[in-house]
């Protein structure tokens, strides 16, 4: 080996310790959730979904029949109203496909002063993770009027469009989707259920963890990852 060689080989022995060094005090930051990172859902978590499709529905379609928010049951609304008649379910889809639908949602009692909280908190990073419909002409677009609308321009940073919350990293995910799938089987976040009218009635596993209404104690759910 010549002289050059060896020295550089030296030099890589000295600078991979630190470097290691540097590496683990960067996992080990985000191993013990130095910065929380809180992912929360929009549609029946911020924006009433349900609540606003129902008005619509009932305001297009006056003489159908219909599913009161008591009688709902699945996250699916189109699958509910299939099942009621078959062509209800299309009748459904069109209306969270028409233009307006999901600027016009109201928000959801507390959340958005909840989000802008958390937000506000020392390290704890929010983000607003949605599922856009895929029907794409107008909600992609209307879910960025309407965050802006309730949080400002500038808290479009914090904004995740994916049809897949599983390969997105966060320690919660706060959520009304009982079963949140997809293609990374152990996502890194711990879903938070969000009670809706939907889903209400299930009953969840032992280490599930609910929150039933922004009034409930969603600081105690975030103190509870901190470490
Ligand atoms: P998310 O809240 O991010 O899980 O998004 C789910 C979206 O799906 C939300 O916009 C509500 C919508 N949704 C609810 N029921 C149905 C349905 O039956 N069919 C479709 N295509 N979308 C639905
Ligand atoms: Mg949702």
């Amino acid at each position: 080996m010549s002289g050059s060689a060896r020295l550089l080989g030296r030099a890589q022995t000295l600078l991979r310790e630190p470097f290691k060094r540097i590496c683990a005090d960067m996992s080990s930051c985000s191993a013990s959730g130095k910065r929380l990172r809180v992912l929360v859902d929009m549609d029946g978590v911020l924006a009433d979904f349900e609540g606003g499709f129902f008005k619509k529905y009932r305001a297009r379609y006056p003489d159908e029949p219909y599913i009161s928010l008591e009688e709902r049951r699945g996250f699916w609304v189109s699958t509910q109203y299939g099942q009621l008649r078959s062509d209800l379910s299309e009748k459904a889809m069109s209306i969270w496909e028409s233009k307006d639908f999901f600027l016009e949602l109201d928000p959801l009692p507390g959340g958005v002063e909840a989000v802008k909280e958390m937000a506000k908190m020392n390290d704890t990073d929010v983000f607003i993770c949605t599922s856009p419909i895929k029907h794409y002409k107008h909600c992609p677009h209307e879910k960025y009027a309407w965050i802006e609308k309730y949080f400002g321009h500038d808290f479009l940073e914090q904004v995740i469009l994916t049809r897949d919350k599983t390969v997105i990293a966060g320690d919660i995910l706060i959520d009304d989707k009982p079963d949140i799938l997809g293609v990374e089987p152990n996502p890194s976040w711990e879903h938070i259920l969000f009670t809706a009218c939907h889903n209400k009635h299930l009953s969840l596993g032992p280490s599930q963890r609910r929150l039933q209404s922004w009034s409930d104690d969603w600081r105690a759910i975030l103190d509870s990852k901190r470490q």
